[in-house]
C-alpha cells in the first residue's frame, strides 16, 4: 500500500482519482483550499482519507503534505480560459507558482513520482489535427500558457533533480460532480444542468467549434497508469489524455436535447476571447507508453453524466414526506 497525495482533492477530477485509489485499497492524503473545489465532492470519503485544508502556494504546508508520500497527483488549479483572460496574475499564481511550490516540496520529500494535470489548451489554435505531443505548442490564453509552463517545470524537475514527473494533457474532461454553478464551469456541466431545468443554454460563437470531450473514468484510468508505468517509458514525458474523436458544440447540444428533453433552441453570444476553435487528440503515445485505452465513449459518458445531474436535481425522498408526526413512511 502506497501513500498518495492529491492536490485539489475537492475538485471533480481530484475527488474521482481519490475514490479510484480508495477502491484499490490505497492510502490517500488530500489538500484543497476550496478556491474552485467543493466540500461535497469529498464528503462521502472524508473519513477514509487524510484531508488538509491548505493552499499549495504555502510551501511549509506543502512540505508537511508531502512528508512520507510516494506519489502525487497534482490536480489543483484554476481551470478556466476566460477567468485567466480576466485575471492573468491570479491564473499564474494558482497554475504556475503553486506548481513550483509543490515540486520543491515533492523533490525535498523524496516523492517517487508526480503526475500532473496539464491541458490540451497548450496546443492552441494551430490548424493541424489531431494534436500530437511532438507538435510545437502555441498557447493562446494565459491559462494555456500557465499549464504549458507548469509542464515545462515538471520536465525540468525530472532533468535537473531526477524527480520523476509525468504530464497528462487533459482534453475537456467531463462527468458527474463537475461544478456547473460558475460562469467559468465546463460547458457540458453548464448545459446539462441548464437544459434539465428548462433554461436556455448560450453558445459562444457559431457552435461549430469542436472538442475531444473525454469522460472522467478515462482520465482517472490514465492517471493510475501514469503512476504505475515504468519510469523509462514515462518520466519527464507528456501524454494526451482524450478519446481521439471530436464533436462540435452544436452536435453536442442536439445529443443533449434528446437526453434531457429540452426542446428549445440555444441562444448565441460572441465567441470567447482566448477560445480554441478545434481540438482533437492523437492518443497513440498514451496507448503505447501508458497502456491507455479510453473505455467509455463520449455518448455513454454523456448519458451517465445527464443521469447523475438528473438525480441531483430530484428532490430527496425526505423532502417529499409530510411534515407531521404520523406522516413518515417506511
Ligand atoms: C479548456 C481546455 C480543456 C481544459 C479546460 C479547463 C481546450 C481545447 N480545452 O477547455 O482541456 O483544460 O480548458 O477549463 O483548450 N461554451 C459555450 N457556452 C458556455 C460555456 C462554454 O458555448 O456556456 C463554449 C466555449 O466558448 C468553448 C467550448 O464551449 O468553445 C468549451 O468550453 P469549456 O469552458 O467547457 O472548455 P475549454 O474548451 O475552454
Amino acid at each position: 500500500m502506497s501513500l498518495h497525495l492529491i492536490t485539489g482533492i475537492g475538485g471533480f477530477i481530484g475527488s474521482s482519482i481519490a475514490r479510484a485509489l480508495l477502491d484499490r485499497g490505497e492510502q490517500v492524503r488530500g489538500v484543497d483550499n476550496f478556491a474552485t473545489g467543493r466540500r461535497e465532492n469529498i464528503a462521502g470519503i472524508l473519513n477514509l482519507i487524510e484531508f488538509r485544508e491548505a493552499d499549495i502556494l504555502d510551501l511549509d504546508a506543502m512540505r508537511q503534505a508531502c512528508a512520507a508520500v510516494d506519489y502525487v497527483f497534482h490536480e489543483a488549479a484554476i481551470p478556466s480560459v476566460p477567468k485567466s483572460v480576466l485575471d492573468p496574475l491570479g491564473s499564474n499564481r494558482a497554475n504556475v507558482d503553486a506548481t513550483v511550490s509543490l515540486l520543491v516540496a515533492a523533490r525535498d520529500a523524496g516523492v517517487k513520482r508526480v503526475v500532473y494535470a496539464s491541458s490540451s489548451s497548450a496546443y492552441g489554435d494551430t490548424p493541424t489535427l489531431p494534436k500530437h505531443e511532438s507538435m510545437t505548442p502555441s498557447p493562446i490564453s494565459p491559462y494555456a500558457v500557465a499549464k504549458l509552463a507548469s509542464e515545462h517545470y515538471m520536465i525540468s524537475f525530472y532533468r535537473c533533480y531526477g524527480l520523476q514527473t509525468v504530464a497528462l494533457r487533459y482534453f475537456n474532461i467531463f462527468g458527474p460532480q463537475q461544478d456547473p454553478s460558475s460562469p467559468y464551469s465546463g460547458v457540458l456541466a453548464k448545459f446539462i444542468t441548464q437544459m434539465l431545468r428548462g433554461e436556455q443554454p448560450t453558445i459562444f460563437g457559431d457552435g461549430e467549434q469542436s472538442r475531444d470531450f473525454t469522460y472522467i473514468d478515462n482520465a482517472v484510468a490514465a492517471n493510475l497508469l501514469a503512476c504505475a508505468a515504468p519510469a523509462a517509458e514515462v518520466a519527464g514525458q507528456v501524454f494526451n489524455v482524450a478519446t481521439g474523436r471530436r464533436v462540435t458544440l452544436l452536435e453536442t447540444f442536439h445529443v443533449l436535447q434528446k437526453l434531457t428533453g429540452y426542446s428549445g433552441p440555444p441562444a448565441y453570444a460572441a465567441e470567447r476571447s482566448g477560445d480554441v476553435k478545434h481540438s482533437l487528440a492523437d492518443i497513440s503515445r498514451a496507448k503505447k507508453h501508458l497502456g491507455y485505452n479510453p473505455t467509455v465513449t463520449f455518448e455513454e459518458g454523456l448519458r451517465q453524466t445527464v443521469e447523475w445531474y438528473r438525480t441531483q436535481a430530484r428532490p430527496q425522498t425526505s423532502d417529499l414526506r409530510p411534515q407531521t408526526s404520523h406522516g413518515s413512511s417506511p
